[in-house]
């Protein structure tokens, strides 16, 4: 499994949402959220999505939302770029590049992606 962050800025004048995530190096992306209850974390996937307000930044982060890549077709190699496309409701879609970096607290590999990544409206 591996764990995907990035910065998504909306620089469009309307809330644009961020439904989706694909990658050809996993069977499936979903949007989770972590969840901190009773000093315990969890997660779950956003059901309808990301919303974006217009003019604001989300970030995907550690104990924030993030993307979960399951069903690796093979093991991440530190360093190597992997493309991901990101689906909007209200926005086009996006080809982002995420870099794959180890975290020191977590055994396994992540990827970790921090840019800016602009979305015109339409
Ligand atoms: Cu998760």
């Amino acid at each position: 499994m591996g764990v995907g962050y990035m910065t998504l800025t909306n620089t469009g004048d309307r809330e644009i949402t961020f439904t989706a995530a694909e990658t050809p190096r996993a069977a499936s992306v979903s949007i989770h959220q972590s969840i901190m209850s009773d000093g315990v974390m969890s997660m779950q996937p956003l059901k309808n999505g990301l919303a974006i307000p217009a003019g604001e930044t989300v970030e995907l982060k550690p104990h924030g939302y993030h993307l979960m890549l399951e069903k690796l077709k093979g093991p991440l190699k530190e360093g190597e770029t992997i493309p991901m496309t990101l689906s909007f409701d209200g926005a086009d879609t996006q080809r982002v590049e995420l870099t794959v970096e180890s975290l020191d607290d977590i055994a396994g590999k992540r990827q970790e992606k921090k840019a800016m990544h602009g979305h015109g409206h339409h």
